[in-house]
């Protein structure tokens, strides 16, 4: 018997392997025995016939790809990067790696190249959240545990439908429901999730701060605070205070679409509750103010004192198995290495640790800017970006000007591929090993189970191949994760809260580390003063607006049983069951107007492109809004390309639509 953990979402349930099976581990702290479709099919998904198993290469698009030894592939990629200006170099990571894997290309591009280039598809995941939380309380952290929902009284999930994106935590937060924990959903379409509230909030898509800085103003109106807790510890009280005199309650309540009555049943919750987490996730990041509702959200809990404290805390849910560990790692263009910056001080210590002196002090590229700056090469590895990132068709005109796209998959069938001059094989889960760490900052570690599959290797290895042949032989002698990982601990050492040194990799075999848990002990906050920062943010009403013409508003989202693009989970329904690919929750109402019925064929159009889809009707989603699942790969043809201008973020949610009948 194995013991391994999921790769799927950031839930990161323990799991066995035996006799060709996989089993939830009993004894693991996350999940306790329990899997969902997805853990349980990880293995089948592995022997898919779309498994991409040999490096193959292109002249040009036009052309068809053919088979090429690996020398040959990582000679052409190697060179072409070599003779390119490193600011035209970008690697494009995903949350979906494991953290040697991250930590290697981070080390060859920042370190080694030279450029800060290299971002991951967390850019469109939960940027806003990693700024947020750095603004209020000076530090890229989660200040909440998945087992804290038993100690909270209650939980409100706003923009998170955990019942089919994290599937494992929603039964323990049905559990801690039979224990007495009460449940407040606010999302525009009455969820999976919702059937198990005790309070379902309909909120307009958009408004969540203006719901957020109700709750603050009426703490501070009824004097709801923690004294002594904001006097100490908090900054701006006096401004917050003063910024909200003057902002009418009838206003926000307006802007929200909920009803007095709505409001005052959730007021009473919220005030007769003692211990309160509030937990969120794509609903309130992928937003043109994806920071500022973060913040509106964390404003209430530092007002309050509900936070570093067991049952409190504002949580954003990570979505995917390794954000996390990328984040640590400093996977994004925006930070440096094990969450320092680019000042100087941060750029010396790196630069010495790695042995070089090419660390630049020049934010790099952010995942959308990769492709708008003209890049001389391209290497995306574990993600999708022409099925994932927004306004697809002007991606897709973007990307066929990059001269070398590399693309490293374990699978044949992204749409990326459509567009890649190179393709390398990855070894995907299962068929190699590593650590991640989960959205709640527990690093495990996953095991091979079975062989590499015949001309594939672990991405890691791949980076490590790429420099080598650029010459950093010395700097780049890896024989195995686990020595990447003690040289990532090590460097670890250079930001002591990120106490990941105090593990081992053996011993993550055995039982996973939480790192952080002094902050949260000691209520640190890592701010220059060392107080946690109250903002004030107010709703500048940024997102697409409708219109006569494009009267709706696109929603997108997740399945249950479906993977993103789903190239390991478009399986045979025999082997698992999952909901339609495609199809477009509309309102009964507003379909009966357009003389649409249940399983009609129709055409959604945005002022950027239009996808066909399959409706389904329903009064589980508000007026005037519809919603289509992210396994329609086609999905983002019509997203907007707005992003928020501190995280750069998409507003992946709020795109005008309009509906025809075919
Ligand atoms: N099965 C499955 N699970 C997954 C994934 C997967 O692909 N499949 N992906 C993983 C990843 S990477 C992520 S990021 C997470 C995402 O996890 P979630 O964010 O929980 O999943 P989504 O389906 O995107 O849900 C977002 C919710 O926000 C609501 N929403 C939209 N706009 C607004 C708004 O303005 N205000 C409010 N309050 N709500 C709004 C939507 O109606 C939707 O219910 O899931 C992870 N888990
Ligand atoms: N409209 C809209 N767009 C969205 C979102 C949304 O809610 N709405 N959500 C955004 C979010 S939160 C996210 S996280 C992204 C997700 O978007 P993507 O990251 O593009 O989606 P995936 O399908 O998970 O892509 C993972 C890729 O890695 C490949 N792969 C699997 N295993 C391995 C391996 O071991 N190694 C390598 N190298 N490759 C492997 C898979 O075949 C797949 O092509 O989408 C974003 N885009
Ligand atoms: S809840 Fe997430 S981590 Fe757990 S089995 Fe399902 S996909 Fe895997
Ligand atoms: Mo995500």
């Amino acid at each position: 018997m194995i013991k391994s953990v999921c790769g799927y979402c950031g839930v990161g349930c323990g799991l066995e392997f035996e006799e060709n099976k996989l089993v939830g581990d009993v004894v693991y702290p996350t999940n306790e025995g329990k899997l969902c479709s997805k853990g349980v099919s990880e293995l089948i998904s592995i022997q898919t016939p779309t498994r991409l198993l040999r490096p193959v290469f292109r002249e040009n698009l036009n052309e068809e790809f053919k088979t090429v030894s690996w020398e040959s592939a990582i000679n052409q990629i190697a060179t072409k990067i070599a003779i390119s200006n490193k600011d035209k170099v970008g690697f494009y990571l995903s949350g979906q790696l494991l953290t040697e894997d991250y930590y290697i290309a981070n080390k060859l591009m920042k370190g080694f190249i030279g450029s800060n280039n290299v971002d991951t598809n967390s850019r469109t995941c939960m940027a806003s959240a990693v700024v947020a939380y750095k603004k209020a309380l000076g530090i890229d952290y989660v200040p909440v545990r998945m087992n804290d929902v038993h100690k909270a009284n209650l939980l409100i999930l706003v923009g998170a439908n955990t019942a089919e994106a994290h599937v494992v935590f929603h039964n323990r937060i049905k559990s801690a429901k039979k224990d007495g924990l009460k449940i407040i959903v606010i999302d525009p379409r009455f969820t999976d999730t919702a059937k198990y509230a005790d309070l379902y909030l309909p909120i307009k898509p958009g408004s969540d701060i203006d719901f957020f800085n109700l709750i603050s103003k009426r703490i501070i109106d009824e004097d709801l605070i923690d004294k002594e807790f904001v006097e100490n510890h908090i900054n701006n009280f006096t401004l917050l205070q003063n910024k909200f005199k003057r902002v009418p309650s009838t206003k926000l309540l307006k802007r929200t679409g909920l009803t007095k009555e709505q409001f005052e049943e959730f007021w009473q919750m919220y005030k007769s509750n003692e211990n309160i987490i509030t937990a969120w996730t794509m609903g309130i990041n992928q937003s043109v103010q994806g920071v500022d509702k973060n913040l509106s959200i964390i404003n209430t809990h530092l007002l309050t004192g509900k936070i570093f404290k067991e049952g409190n805390g504002p949580f954003s849910l990570t979505g995917q198995p390794n954000a996390m560990g990328g984040r640590e790692v400093g996977g994004l263009s925006t930070m440096l290495a094990v969450h320092l910056g680019f000042d100087s001080e941060s750029i010396k210590k790196v630069n010495q640790f790695w042995g070089t002196k090419k660390v630049s002090n020049k934010v790099g590229l952010t995942a959308t800017q990769m492709l708008e700056a003209n890049l001389d090469v391209l290497v995306i590895c574990h993600t999708d970006p022409i099925y994932h990132l927004p306004n697809r068709n002007k991606m897709e005109e973007l990307i066929k000007k990059i001269p070398l796209v590399v693309e490293i998959n374990a699978y044949e069938n992204s749409e990326t591929a459509k567009f890649a001059h190179i393709r390398l094989p990855a070894a995907p889960w299962g068929e190699k090993e590593g650590t991640q760490t989960n959205l709640d900052r527990t690093i495990t570690k996953q095991e091979k189970l079975t062989r590499v599959s015949i001309d594939c290797k672990p991405d890691w290895e791949i980076f490590q191949l790429i420099a080598q042949k650029l010459g950093y032989l010395k700097e780049f002698c890896f024989s195995s994760p686990k020595e990447i990982f003690e040289e990532y601990q090590e460097m670890t050492k250079l930001n002591p809260h990120l106490n990941i040194y105090e593990t081992s990799y053996e011993e993550l075999k055995e039982k996973p580390f939480v790192w952080g848990e002094k902050i949260r002990e000691n209520r640190e906050f890592f701010t220059p003063d060392k107080k946690g920062n109250l903002f004030f943010v107010e709703n500048r009403v940024l997102s697409e607006k409708t219109s006569l013409e494009f009267p709706f508003i696109l929603l997108t989202g997740r399945t249950r049983d479906q993977w993103h693009s789903g190239t390991k989970t478009n399986l045979p329904r025999t082997l698992l069951k999952h909901k339609p690919l495609n199809f477009c929750e509309i309102n009964s109402k507003n379909a009966k107007d357009l003389g649409i019925k249940d399983g009609d064929n129709i055409r959604i159009i945005s002022k950027r492109g239009q996808i066909e889809s399959v409706a389904l009707i329903t009064d589980d989603i508000k007026l005037d809004t519809i919603f289509i699942p992210v396994s329609n790969r086609k999905i983002n043809y019509l997203t907007n390309d707005l992003y928020d201008k501190d995280s750069l973020q998409p507003d992946y949610n709020h795109s005008a639509v309009k509906i025809i009948k075919l």
